[in-house]
């Protein structure tokens, strides 16, 4: 605990802005990729990888440009080749590299890059190496500039003013706004000029910088260690620079339809009748359920990849009862394997020399929940499918969803992790831990995936993962780790999430209800409220804390989660369709508001409300008490969603928001699909239309296939698109399928027209593709 003696003036540390430019320019080469040219000591390397991603990587010491790290998809970086037109003036030297112009002043190696719109992606850029070693970036910007993403970190939806360490970190606590690290490390920025946006990626998993304050209004990134290789990305809008930026590091896969549903978890569900019973509530309640989670109890002694037989007596059976209602297990598996000879996975790591080593040849031994442990070096490919193997364990018990935990990862010392000097294998380029540390937990996630891709035969696999880095989306969907059950932390995950969805992670959320300290009816009734709108819908708490399951707190409030779950479901359909929408162009589901209105200033920051797509607005309650809240609409009408009301955007209107009732909206003129049955399996499919003006056509889109297998891969999917088409006295309602693989034709689709006067119209759709009209009711 610290006290106010911590800040005494002569503690107070000035800070040490001691640094080496690199510069001044000296000569350069062009090559059929690009041009290395010469800065000060070093060679930087500039490379039009497309349009609109331009790599500027240092060289190594023998001239060569490094190995991108497994961030980067291989086939995202073969850059096309290119001449490199190169102009001279006494002051600056211009290169042009396919459409990137870059513009560099000899003396001062300050270099500004544009893009093929002219857009400005880097100003004033100019590298350094700082007194204490690595190497870094000084960027000017404007005081009005935002910045956005940086993956998962705490504070507002706007990094301006705020500077953050990306070192993946087990914070149990404390989660405030000022945390400089936390689980997950995404060296990704998005600039935003008033309205134009570009991005910055800097592969890098060693300790990286990125500081928005010191320097304000230019900012500083840096890395402690290793290379300085850095990607700029055009936009000019924000999808733009998100669709490129996961181009380059991937985008969500597809998850299975039960990962989208509402999950139940505990530390712990101790036993397997503890299991069984929470099952049968729900299903006695009419609560639906996805996914039920077994914490480390489950374990004989916290070793992974085994059960406890006491607790746990037939987990075959058991996930065989759960499947029949329709109910997933989902396990966790730490990194830690137990240091003890008599544990066969130990021996067999053992046998196989899979375990994290010094350069010396020990095996580190870290102490986590098993006690002195050692740890997989995911690093190699050879043990990353060691790991995947061990997973048969859970498979041939009928186990489909893993939760990697303590992947940071996490070792209870004085440094919370491995030691740094560890020597990662990193297939036959060794790095210490030190270079590699925020690599550790995706890859971990990426040997689980692919192990798990592969052993599934055809079925998608769930993961979830607490650590990650760049790329870490492709593998797993990310929760933010250990909150607590306050009002402040339920408000933090929105702009926590929302950041997320910018840096590529579309699949996120945090533990509904809270993790740590004790929740209570009210918090829990809104926090899942606003969680049913949340990518990752995941309710947990911890040891020690009251139960938060959805009847835990009586009645009312049961009555109220029930609802919203539920409306999770309903809305399934519109949500499925949004996750292949971010699996096919990295834009997320869950949206800040400034991604659909970038020229709106009042969207900037907002970060206590959002949007499910374009056309659901969600503004959660995040205080006791509080009965109605201020709610910003943006430009065009919206629809409460409760009552029907039309609402002119562009203004803040005052919402009633009783405890039963989110403040949420629907734009007007939008299709939203629908499940009518609101449950873990699948029902009857409708469309709810939103009156919109006349003359106006509202767009929409419905996609569908089998939920579970990669078979839409093979075409297996049906995909339409939706119009609606409103006139005075009626609508125009289509339905186009641009894929059709999926489906019975004679399928029947119920459509709900919501007329701006309240009243409903309904007609039945039939088929992949119609077209069917409603007439206003007199
Ligand atoms: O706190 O496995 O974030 O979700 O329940 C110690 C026990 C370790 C941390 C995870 C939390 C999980 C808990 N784990």
């Amino acid at each position: 605990m610290q006290t106010s003696e911590s800040i005494k003036p002569d503690r107070v540390k000035q800070p040490v802005l001691a640094e080496r430019v690199l510069a001044p320019l000296g000569g350069w080469q062009a090559h059929d990729w690009g041009v290395t040219l010469t800065l000060g000591q070093r060679k930087l390397a500039l490379q039009a990888i497309s349009n609109d991603i331009l790599r500027l990587v240092l060289c190594d010491d023998s001239g060569h440009i490094p190995a991108s790290t497994v961030a980067v998809l291989p086939d995202a970086v073969q850059s096309r080749a290119g001449r490199c037109a190169v102009e001279e003036t006494d002051e600056e030297v211009t290169f042009r590299l396919e459409s990137w112009t870059v513009r560099i002043d000899r003396q001062l190696g300050k270099f500004d890059v544009t893009d093929s719109r002219g857009s400005v992606t880097a100003a004033g850029m100019q590298l350094f190496s700082p007194a204490t070693g690595g190497v870094g970036a000084v960027l000017q910007a404007a005081p009005a500039t935002r910045f956005y993403g940086l993956g998962e970190e705490a504070g507002g939806l706007d990094k301006r003013h705020e500077a953050y360490t990306m070192w993946n970190s087990d914070v149990y606590a404390p989660h405030v706004p000022e945390m400089e690290t936390l689980y997950v490390s995404i060296p990704f920025v998005i600039r935003f000029d008033a309205g134009v946006a570009s991005g910055l990626f800097l592969d890098n998993p060693g300790k990286t910088k990125f500081d928005f304050r010191s320097r304000f209004p230019a900012y500083e990134v840096s890395a402690a260690t290793g290379g300085f290789d850095c990607y700029l990305f055009a936009g000019p809008t924000l999808k733009d620079v998100i669709s490129a930026y996961t181009r380059l590091t991937g985008r969500i896969e597809l998850p299975p339809r039960w990962a989208m549903g509402y999950h139940q978890s505990r530390y712990s569900y101790e036993t397997q009748d503890e299991v069984l019973a929470l099952a049968h509530t729900f299903q006695d309640k009419e609560i639906p359920l996805d996914a039920i989670y077994l914490d480390i109890h489950y374990m004989d002694g916290y070793r992974v990849f085994t059960f406890d037989r006491n607790r746990f007596p037939n987990p075959q059976q058991m996930c065989d009862e759960l499947r029949d209602m329709g109910i997933n297990v989902v396990t966790i598996v730490d990194p830690g394997v137990k240091r003890d000879p008599e544990y066969h996975v130990y021996r067999d790591g053992i046998a196989n020399d899979v375990f994290c080593k010094s350069v010396e040849g020990d095996i580190f031994i870290g102490d986590v929940w098993p006690g002195p442990s050692a740890f997989p070096d995911f690093t190699d490919d050879r043990v990353g499918r060691w790991w995947a193997d061990q997973h048969d364990f859970y498979l041939q018990r009928g186990i489909r969803g893993i939760w990697n935990d303590m992947n940071e990862p996490a070792v209870f010392n004085e440094t919370k992790t491995m030691d740094i000097e560890v020597m990662h294998r990193n297939n036959g380029y060794p790095r210490t831990h030190r270079e590699l540390h925020n690599l550790y937990g995706m890859l971990m996630s990426k040997a689980t995936y692919e192990g798990l891709a592969e052993k599934l035969g055809g079925e998608r696999p769930f993961l979830l993962t607490r650590a990650g880095y760049s790329g870490v989306q492709r593998y797993a969907a990310v929760w933010t780790g250990d909150n607590r059950s306050f009002w402040e932390h339920m408000a933090m995950a929105i702009p926590m999430v929302l950041n997320m969805g910018m840096s590529g992670i579309a699949f996120g959320g945090p533990d509904v209800g809270g993790f740590a300290h004790h929740t209570t009816g009210e918090l829990l009734a809104r926090w899942t409220q606003m969680g049913a709108f949340f990518p990752f819908f995941r309710n947990h708490s911890a040891l020690e804390t009251l139960r938060q399951e959805p009847w835990s707190f009586g009645e009312d409030i049961e009555h109220i989660v029930r609802k919203y779950i539920r409306l999770r479901y309903r809305l399934l359909p519109y949500q499925y369709t949004l996750f292949r929408e971010a699996s096919e162009t990295g834009v997320p589901i869950m949206r800040p508001l400034v991604l659909e209105y970038p020229d709106d200033p009042a969207t900037y920051n907002l970060d206590d409300q959002f949007l499910v797509g374009c056309d659901i607005l969600v503004a959660p309650v995040c205080r006791p008490d509080l009965r109605c809240r201020a709610v910003y609409l943006p430009a065009g009408t919206w629809v409460n969603y409760w009552t029907g009301e039309h609402l002119e955007g562009g203004r803040h209107v005052l919402v009633d928001a009783p405890l039963a009732t989110l403040p949420l909206f629907v734009r007007a003129g939008s299709i939203i699909p629908v499940d009518l049955g609101e449950s873990n399996r699948p029902g009857q499919l409708a469309l709810e239309i939103y009156e919109g003006k006349a003359g106006e056509v509202g767009e929409g889109r419905l996609y569908e296939d089998d939920g579970l297998t990669f078979a839409y891969r093979e075409g297996r999917y049906r995909d339409r698109q939706l119009t609606a088409e409103f006139h005075s006295d009626h609508v125009l309602v289509r339905a186009n399928a641009t894929h059709d693989g999926y489906g019975q034709a004679d399928e029947e689709c119920l459509i709900r027209m919501h007329w701006r006067d309240g009243t409903v119209s309904e007609a039945i759709g039939c088929g992949s593709s119609f077209e069917i009209s409603l007439n206003r009711l007199a």
